[in-house]
C-alpha cells in the first residue's frame, strides 16, 4: 500500500506539491549562516547594517535542525567564500564589495583585512559558519564562491546521490543567497519551500519582497512555509 500523502501548511500550496515529504528525499539546507553575514565585527557588520536582523533567524533554524537530526532527513550547510589568493573573485563582484565613504577610509571589502580576517576568505574566522550552527559530522558543506549554492559546487552531484529532491531552504540572506539558490535549485527540477522566519535579509523589506516573490504565478520557485508549521508536521 501506498504511505499516505504528508504536506506542510505553505503558500500558495501544501508542500512539496504531491506530499512526498519523506526523510530519505528531503534536504534542510542551511545557508552562508557565517560570521561575516550574522556576526560582530563581519562583513555585513562592517556595512553598517542591523546584525541583530539577520541574528533573528538563528533559533527558528536551530529548532528546525533539532528536528531534522532526530528524524534522520538530510542536512547540508553553505558557505560563501573565496580561495585566499582571490583567483575565484571575479573583479567586479571585489571592486563593488568595498563601500566607498566620502572623505573616509573605504570599509574592508571582499579579501581586505577586517576585524574577522579577511572578508569572506575561506579560512579565515568571518567566513566560518557561526558556533550556534555548527556542522555535525558527515553533513556535506558546500563552499560557493557565488551567491548560488549550484553554482561552481558539487551541490547537485551530492543531492542526486542522496537521492534528494525537496529542499528546505533557510539562511541568509533571503534576497541574494536564498533566494539564487531556490531559483538555481527551480530550474533543475528540485521542490523547495523557503520557511520565512529560518531566513532573513539586511533589508526588511527586501525580505519580505523575496518571500512573496515566490508566491506568484501559484509558486514560481516554489512555496514558502514557517518553523512552525514544518515541526508541527515532524514533531
Ligand atoms: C550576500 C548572501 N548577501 N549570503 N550573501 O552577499 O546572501
Amino acid at each position: 500500500m501506498a504511505a499516505a500523502p504528508t504536506y506542510i501548511d505553505a503558500q500558495p500550496y501544501p508542500w512539496p506539491y504531491d506530499g512526498k515529504l519523506e526523510a530519505a528525499n528531503t534536504a534542510l539546507v542551511i545557508i552562508d549562516m557565517q560570521t561575516d553575514f550574522c556576526g560582530k565585527g563581519g562583513y555585513i557588520d562592517l556595512l553598517g547594517y542591523d546584525i541583530s536582523i539577520t541574528r533573528a533567524c538563528i533559533e527558528p533554524i536551530q529548532r528546525v535542525l533539532a528536528a531534522f537530526r532526530k528524524h534522520q532527513f538530510h542536512v547540508i550547510h553553505t558557505r560563501e567564500g573565496h580561495r585566499p589568493d582571490l583567483s575565484d573573485l571575479p573583479a567586479n563582484k571585489r571592486w563593488r564589495s568595498r563601500k566607498l565613504q566620502q572623505g573616509q577610509s573605504p570599509i574592508p571589502g571582499i579579501g581586505d583585512p577586517g576585524p574577522c580576517g579577511r572578508v569572506l576568505v575561506r579560512g579565515e574566522p568571518g567566513w566560518d559558519i557561526i558556533p550556534d550552527l555548527a556542522p555535525a559530522a558527515g553533513e556535506p558543506i558546500i563552499d560557493k564562491p557565488g551567491k548560488g549554492s549550484f553554482c561552481a559546487t558539487d551541490l547537485d552531484m551530492i543531492l542526486r546521490q542522496r537521492g534528494i529532491r525537496n529542499l528546505v531552504l533557510t539562511g541568509i540572506t533571503t534576497d541574494v543567497c536564498v533566494h539564487t539558490t531556490m531559483r538555481e535549485a527551480n530550474d533543475r527540477g528540485y521542490e523547495c519551500v523557503i520557511l520565512g522566519d529560518c531566513c532573513a535579509a539586511t533589508d526588511r523589506g527586501n525580505h519580505d519582497a523575496a518571500l512573496k516573490m515566490v508566491t506568484m504565478q501559484n509558486g514560481v520557485f516554489g512555496a514558502i512555509s514557517t518553523s512552525e508549521a514544518l515541526l508541527s508536521r515532524l514533531g
